[in-house]
């Protein structure tokens, strides 16, 4: 298959509620849509870089820099069999950039799975047909908001409810939430809001009967990580940290936690994702595939990699609806009855793009020929 084409897109899309954490809030997202056309069929997905660095340090920008200056230039014109050697190509070509790297990497593989007509779950080495949906509710005004967005949620079926936490906002709320939904699967995720000071009061959360907590400290510390791992039963859950099969290597030896928040939109695509996987799998921590509020093309990549094996909870693959009025691919993403979302068996990512919705949304195109 050789790569002709590569349309880069940007769309604006309004969630239908503000989604905060602790480092900022989010009204809208600006989505970097990357198409792959090859000589023989299209591939799709989706940059989840967000608008400011808060997260990351990538943001649109970075990776539409170094998408148009160094990675669509690199594999324009290749001819590839296997996703694979797509993204060797991408990591010759640039250091670090993973999400700008994975947007690339995974249209590869829509585009590797639909010439071979088959889904990309089953490429990937899936075997669910359903996979179990969280769902990731951002910081409220108030407890009484909360206990009301949780309640909804609940009612809707989704099977885990993880909450943000901030400095002043944790351990007092999630133990009122705790009282109020007993049984309730239950995570936290800080997004490295915490430090060293902190340690003792992190310890507190133990007590709380949480699946895990994700990510507290800053995505390069990963001894911190391994001290409070080292003090509370409750796994830590790297996110931010986990860049990288290499990265999860070392989180794996230090033993900087005991499961892994996988986004294959944040580690450089699939393959990456598959190592990690595997590596977890192999060291015996639990994995579950993560979201950055993706679009439906992006939630059909991450849908595909949590029908895996080694995915063991509830992922934040929540339905389309929790996040838009409208997707932009057909069918949507819905909840079924027991809280799982369909793995599509259609070739590749198995959602149509609804082109009509993404033109009236569009704000930049260009496209880049071999
Ligand atoms: O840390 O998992 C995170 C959203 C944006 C950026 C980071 C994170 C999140 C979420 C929401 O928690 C996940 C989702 O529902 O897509
Ligand atoms: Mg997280």
């Amino acid at each position: 298959m050789r790569i002709e084409r590569i349309i880069l897109q940007t769309v604006r899309l309004r969630l239908r509620e503000p989604f905060r954490i602790s480092s900022g809030e989010t009204f809208h997202r600006r989505i970097l849509l990357l198409t792959m056309e090859t000589d023989a069929v299209a591939g799709r997905a989706e940059c989840v870089a967000g608008e400011s660095p808060n997260y990351s340090y990538e943001t649109n920008e970075t990776a539409r820099w170094v998408l148009e200056a160094w990675l669509i230039p690199a594999v324009l014109g290749l001819d590839f069999q296997e996703p694979a050697e797509v993204a060797a190509v991408l990591d010759g070509a640039a250091r670090g950039h993973s999400m700008a790297k994975a947007a690339i990497e995974m249209a590869a593989w829509d585009a590797a799975a639909t010439a071979r007509g088959e889904s990309l779950a089953r490429l990937l080495g899936g075997q669910r047909a359903r996979v179990q949906a969280g769902v990731s509710i951002g910081l409220q005004p108030d407890l009484d908001t909360l206990f009301r967005r949780i309640q909804e949620f609940v009612d809707e079926g989704y099977l885990r409810v993880k909450l943000k936490i901030a400095p002043g906002r944790d351990v007092d709320m999630v133990a009122a939430v705790r009282s109020r939904f007993p049984d309730l699967p239950l995570t936290v995720d800080a997004n490295a809001a915490y430090g060293v000071r902190d340690l003792d009061r992190l310890c507190k959360l133990d007590r709380l009967g949480l699946l895990l907590i994700e990510q507290p400290f800053s995505e390069d510390d990963l001894l911190l990580h391994a001290e409070l791992q080292r003090r509370i039963d409750t796994p830590v859950c790297l996110d931010e940290s986990i860049t990288s099969p290499a990265r999860c290597r070392g989180a794996i030896e230090l033993r900087a936690g005991h499961m892994v928040n996988i986004k294959p939109g944040r580690v450089g695509g699939h393959a990456a994702s598959l190592a990690i996987h595997d590596l977890c799998r192999d060291a015996g921590w639990p994995v579950w595939i993560g979201g950055m509020l993706e679009s439906g093309i992006g939630r059909a990549h991450n849908v595909a990699l949590a029908s895996l094996p080694n995915v063991l909870l509830p992922g934040d693959t929540s339905a389309s609806r929790r996040y838009w009025t409208r997707d932009i691919v057909c069918p949507e993403f819905a909840l079924n009855d027991d809280g799982t979302v369909t793995v599509p068996t259609e070739p590749g990512i198995g959602v149509h793009v609804d082109e009509a919705f993404l033109k009236e949304i569009e704000e930049t195109r260009r496209e880049f020929t071999a």
